[in-house]
C-alpha cells in the first residue's frame, strides 16, 4: 500500500445490526476530505461527524481517528448505509487509490467479463493518463468537451465492468423460467406447466455478445386469491427486484398477452410461446419462442437487451480513455466545473492528481 491508498474493511458482522464499524487504514485525511467536512486534526477522542457525498447527506457516523494513518467510522448498521459509504470512500471501485492507474489495476483483478478487462488493461496501461496529458495544450472548451465525452463513453461502457441487473417478469407460465435455462445455457430451474413452480429468485451471470449480464428469474403474477404464502413472498422479493433492475423483462404469452403494471420499473415486452409462423424477434414486442428455437429467443433478447441498455453498438476501441470507478468520475466532473468557471489551475492540480507520479 503506498501513502496515498486508503483500505477500507467492516469489522462489525455484515448484515443489518445497531451499528457498522468500518475500519480505514492509509491516507485518513484524504479519505475523511471525501465523505465529511471535518478537517486534518490530531482529536483522538470520539467525533459525531456528518457523512456527505455528493452533497446528499448518508448518515451520522462516530469517528475515532486512532492515528493520522488509522481510523473508524461507527455508521448506521444497515448494508445499504455501509455500502453508499463504501463507494463514496471510493471502494466501490477499490480503495482510495490516487492514480487511474492503480485504480484499474485494483478493479482488474475483480473485472466482470473479457471486455471489462480488456478496457480496464487499457486504463492501466495509460490511455486515460494519455489523454489528460494531452489536454494541457487545449482551450478549457475544448477540455469541458473532451471530458464531456469521456464521462459519455464512461458511462454507456460501464456496464462491461459492472453488470447490468436483468429480471424476467410477468404473469405465471409465460416461459420466464424456460427463457432463463436458455440464457443460462443449461438447466438452472425447474420448468414445469404448473403455475407458480418458480417461487424464490435465482440470479445467474450470462455473457451475452461479451456483455456481462445478471439475469433474474422471478414467481410470475397470478391473481391474489391463488396465492399461497410461500408464493406470495417469492412474488414480493421478485417485484423488490424489478424495482432495482437495470431493466426488466416483461414476458406474456403471444395467446394472452398481460400488459406490465406502471409498477414494473423500466420495462420492455416480449411475447413468448409464439407459434413457429407467429415467430418474429423484430416485431415490437418481439415475439419468440424459446422451446421452439432457444438459439433464436436468446439472440433476440441480446438484442432488446443491447438496444435498451445503450450499450455502445461501436463497443470499445482500444486505446480510448475511460473513467471507470466513481473516484476518477467525480474529479473529472470536479475539473469540469473548475473549467466552466474559469478557475483553470485548479482543474490541472485536480486532472494531474490522477496520473501516476511519475507523469506528472
Ligand atoms: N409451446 C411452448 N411452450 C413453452 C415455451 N416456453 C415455455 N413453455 C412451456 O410453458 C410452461 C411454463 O414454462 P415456465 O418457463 O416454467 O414458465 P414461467 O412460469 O413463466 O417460469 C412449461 O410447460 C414450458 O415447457 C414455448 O416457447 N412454447
Ligand atoms: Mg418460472
Amino acid at each position: 500500500m503506498n501513502e496515498h491508498e486508503i483500505v477500507v474493511r467492516q469489522l462489525s458482522p455484515r448484515g443489518h445490526g445497531g451499528l457498522s464499524v468500518l475500519e480505514l487504514r492509509g491516507d485518513v485525511a484524504a479519505a475523511l476530505a471525501h465523505i465529511t467536512r471535518v478537517g486534518a486534526s490530531d482529536a483522538r477522542e470520539l467525533q459525531l461527524v456528518r457523512l456527505i457525498a455528493e452533497g446528499e447527506e448518508l448518515d451520522e457516523a462516530l469517528l475515532w481517528r486512532r492515528s493520522s494513518n488509522h481510523a473508524e467510522l461507527h455508521v448506521h448498521g444497515s448494508p445499504a448505509v455501509v455500502r453508499r459509504v463504501t463507494r463514496a470512500l471510493g471502494s466501490g471501485s477499490g480503495p482510495l487509490l490516487r492514480s487511474v492507474r492503480a485504480r484499474a489495476e485494483w478493479m482488474l483483478a475483480r473485472a466482470a467479463s473479457d471486455l471489462g478487462a480488456r478496457i480496464l488493461l487499457d486504463q492501466f496501461e495509460g490511455a486515460l493518463a494519455r489523454a489528460i496529458s494531452s489536454w494541457v495544450s487545449l482551450p478549457a472548451r475544448d477540455v469541458v468537451r473532451e471530458i464531456d465525452v469521456l464521462l459519455a463513453r464512461s458511462a454507456a461502457l460501464r456496464p462491461a465492468i459492472e453488470p447490468a441487473v436483468v429480471v424476467l417478469a410477468g404473469p405465471v407460465n409465460a416461459g420466464k423460467s424456460t427463457l432463463f435455462n436458455a440464457l443460462v445455457g443449461r438447466e438452472r430451474v425447474v420448468v414445469s406447466p404448473h403455475p407458480g413452480t418458480t417461487r424464490d429468485v435465482v440470479v445467474e451471470r450470462v455473457h451475452l455478445g461479451g456483455w456481462p449480464l445478471d439475469f433474474v428469474d422471478t414467481a410470475g403474477e397470478r391473481a391474489e386469491s391463488e396465492l399461497g404464502a410461500i408464493e406470495r413472498r417469492g412474488l414480493d422479493l421478485g417485484r423488490a427486484w424489478r424495482r432495482s433492475a437495470d431493466l426488466v423483462l416483461w414476458l406474456s404469452p403471444d395467446r394472452a398477452p398481460v400488459p406490465p403494471p406502471a409498477s414494473a420499473g423500466r420495462c420492455v415486452e416480449l411475447r413468448t410461446k409464439c407459434d413457429p409462423s407467429r415467430v418474429d424477434p423484430q416485431a415490437q414486442p418481439p415475439r419468440i419462442s424459446t422451446r421452439g428455437d432457444a438459439a433464436a429467443a436468446t439472440r433476440a433478447v441480446t438484442r432488446l437487451v443491447a438496444a435498451e441498455l445503450g450499450f455502445p453498438p461501436d463497443g470499445w476501441r482500444p486505446g480510448e480513455p475511460l473513467a471507470l470507478d466513481v473516484v476518477t468520475r467525480r474529479e473529472l466532473e470536479r475539473a469540469r466545473k473548475e473549467l466552466a468557471r474559469g478557475a483553470r489551475s485548479a482543474a490541472e492540480r485536480r486532472l494531474c492528481a490522477l496520473l501516476p507520479e511519475a507523469s506528472r
